[in-house]
């Protein structure tokens, strides 16, 4: 159970937590048409909050919108000060926040299009995404039998509300099947992403990940890690990955908001490299951490500080 703050942001209001509520006939809970975000705020070594690359969250937001055909009835930096006012309002140092453009109540059937655009923002604290245990010691994938919607099929570089439903599906079969998370493969064949997080592999000291063209959400943590490989000096190629690529791999890992940087130890039952977080892994955990909470200020334009 999430637990609850005091206040939502509403359409440009904060109203109560227990008062956030909608209209049954919300065409985006019929239809599944509707756009979010999920963004973090980290406490920082110094004591202060900041919200990791807003600026960017709530740019994808706008774009989704634009995939879905909403126009969202407010400006970025209304959006973006929304966010900074739901946690200042909250009280709150460290929390996931979860911005959500919904096609209100109206008419009802597909078209949907002159019903208003509303918009929420909603806060909450949220620990490690795949368990603490998860973070340190890697977790188990399953392969899924559910596939990622091809890019005609889906508009997967949009994050809209209905793309879940395959996501969700994907993760309840993973769990039922005693794995912590579904690894989804494309109609091709080729090494998808997560149910809610992209994917790296790590072999002979260099990385993969599934190009951008392809069926995968463009993630900010994984554009995130893509440039602390280069400030490492590691070397990555973003190119198609083969189901037996993860079997062979050294290392493997999910990056997400949610997810952060998690290490995977197994696939389809199948070890990867020593079975726990192999060295690339950790170094890229460790600097990407730092970001995020200090003390350093690596890139102080990815933070907006509460
Ligand atoms: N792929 C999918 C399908 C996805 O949902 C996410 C985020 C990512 C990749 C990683 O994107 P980014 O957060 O920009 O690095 N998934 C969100 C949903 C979590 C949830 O269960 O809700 C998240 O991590 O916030």
């Amino acid at each position: 159970m999430v637990d609850k703050v005091d206040t939502i942001w509403m359409d440009g209001k904060l109203v109560p937590w227990d008062e956030a509520n909608v209209h049954v006939l919300t065409h985006t809970l019929h239809y599944g048409l509707g756009v979010f975000e999920g963004i973090r705020c980290y406490r920082r070594a110094d004591g202060r909050s900041a919200v990791f690359r807003l600026r960017e969250h709530i740019d994808r937001l706008f774009e989704s919108a634009r995939v879905a055909t909403m126009e969202i009835p407010f400006e970025r930096a209304e959006i973006m000060e929304g966010c900074l006012e739901t946690i200042r309002s909250n009280g709150i140092d460290e929390c996931y926040i979860r911005p959500l453009a919904y096609m209100s109540a109206g008419a009802m059937g597909l078209y949907g299009a002159d019903n208003p655009v509303r918009v929420s923002i909603a806060i909450w604290r949220w620990g490690a995404y795949l368990g603490d245990e998860g973070l340190e010691k890697g977790i188990r994938a399953k392969i899924s039998s559910f596939s990622r919607p091809g890019v005609n099929n889906s508009m997967t570089k949009a994050k809209i509300v209905g793309n879940y439903v395959n996501s969700i599906l994907a993760k309840r079969e993973a769990i039922a099947a005693g794995y912590d998370e579904a690894i989804m493969l494309d109609p091709q064949g080729y090494v998808s992403e997560a149910s809610g997080e992209n994917i790296f592999v790590v072999k002979r000291g260099a990385l993969f990940t599934p190009p951008q063209g392809v069926s995968i959400l463009a993630g900010i943590t994984r554009d995130t890690v893509i440039e602390l490989c280069r400030e490492l000096g590691l070397t990555l190629v973003e190119r198609p990955v083969s189901r037996d690529e993860l079997y062979m791999a050294d290392e493997v890992f999910f990056t997400g908001t949610a997810a952060e940087l998690t290490p995977v130890r197994e696939v389809d039952d199948r070890t990867v490299g020593a079975g726990d977080r192999g060295p690339i892994t950790r170094r890229l955990q460790e600097r990407f951490f730092q970001l995020l909470r200090g003390p350093e200020e690596l890139h102080p334009e990815w933070l907006a500080y509460v």
